[in-house]
């Protein structure tokens, strides 16, 4: 087995703002489990967030706040690959050259562009139109075989295949066809005040728990959140959705299901079951809080960290961007670049 090529695993976070329980569940917390069998790579995705607008001074602290979060959450890195999308340029590349071979009508059908754009009529700009493409670009210039995201994401991720499945028709066996990673439960967090809607962190402060949320603040927010006007605790989603949600939190972060915590909790009214939730949520992130606070008091460790992944990202991404190059047929006879 000495000479099998390690499996590939990325994903991506956008620096967009602070990060929330969603994340943590849906994507962060599962990447952690991915380290001991594949060569991972974990990407800021700077070139992501501004599809939206950004404050410049906001987007660079959060990119160090992003790689620390990563790190105190449990990726190693050394083993794993933590780097920042816009310092390695074959994201950008790629990204063109997969424009033209998708379709309009493709991207026309994404809902996260239909979401984007009614929230952000002002700003209807072409990168958040071909943001997925620049997704596709990301996971298949590293050849990846396996991406954890959350279930928003599946739409692009079937993009991705796609996109890739037809350039391989093209022109051979050029990217790896990338499968999807789901968490069992969690793989959608909803909004604890809306909780028909993702938990999401470009919206209003008490509709979701950022990571780094004090206790008072987690156990206040918890108490505020919607649920219903009856007062059974029962996993039910479509009628239930507040207090589902709740159930889905506990489960994802004591490891039973969400029925069985529902059945815990039986007649003890939502107070309790509040309660419960908030606890969960705060002892899990306890030590990711502490471990976070001391990262970013070193910037400079943090930024050798990315420093150092870029170069091993770059090597990796140069590898597959050379080969689409000459497959092309992009004038090359072995000149440096
Ligand atoms: P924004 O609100 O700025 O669009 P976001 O939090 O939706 O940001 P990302 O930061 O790019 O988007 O998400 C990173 C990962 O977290 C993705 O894999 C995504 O699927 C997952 N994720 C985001 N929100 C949730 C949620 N509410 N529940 C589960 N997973 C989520
Ligand atoms: N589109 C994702 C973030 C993202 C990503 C990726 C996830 C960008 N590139 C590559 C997995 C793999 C989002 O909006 N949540």
């Amino acid at each position: 087995m000495e000479n099998t090529p390690q499996k590939i695993c990325f994903s991506g976070i956008q620096p967009s703002g602070t990060l929330t329980l969603g994340n943590y569940i849906g994507a962060l917390r599962n990447f952690g489990l991915m380290q001991d069998s594949f060569q991972c790579l974990y990407c800021v995705v700077d070139m992501h967030a501004i599809t939206v607008r950004q404050d410049p001074a906001a987007l660079r602290r959060r990119c160090l706040e992003l790689t620390a979060t990563y790190i105190a959450s449990g990726l190693d890195p050394v083993r794993n690959i933590l780097y920042c999308q816009s310092h390695v340029s074959g994201h950008a590349e790629l990204a063109w050259i997969l424009n033209c071979f998708t379709y309009m009508g493709e991207l026309q059908r994404m809902t996260q562009y239909k979401d984007k754009c009614a929230k952000h009529a002002d700003n209807i700009n072409a990168g958040l139109f071909t943001y997925p493409v620049l997704m596709a670009a990301d996971i298949l210039l590293y050849q990846a075989d396996v991406v954890p995201i959350g279930a928003d994401q599946k739409q692009h991720l079937e993009l991705t295949r796609d996109i890739a499945q037809r350039f391989n028709a093209l022109f051979g066996d050029v990217f790896t066809v990338p499968e999807g990673y789901f968490g069992k439960v969690g793989s959608r967090v909803m909004s604890l005040q809306e909780p028909t809607r993702k938990m999401s962190k470009s919206d209003p402060e008490d509709t979701y728990i950022a990571l780094l949320d004090p206790p008072d603040v987690i156990r206040r927010k918890i108490r505020r959140a919607v649920t219903d006007s009856e007062t059974d605790i029962r996993f039910d989603p479509v009628n239930k959705p507040g207090v589902s949600n709740l159930l889905s939190i506990i489960a994802a972060l004591s490891s039973c299901d969400a029925e069985q915590a529902a059945q815990e909790l039986q007649g003890q009214g939502y107070g309790k079951l509040k309660e419960r939730a908030a606890e969960c949520v705060i002892e899990t992130l306890a030590p990711l809080q502490a471990e976070h606070k001391r990262l970013m008091a070193d910037k400079a460790y943090l930024q050798g960290v990315l420093d150092e992944n870029a170069k091993r990202a770059s090597q990796m991404a140069n590898r597959t961007l050379s080969k689409v190059k000459r497959k092309i047929g992009f004038a090359d006879w072995g000149r440096k670049a």
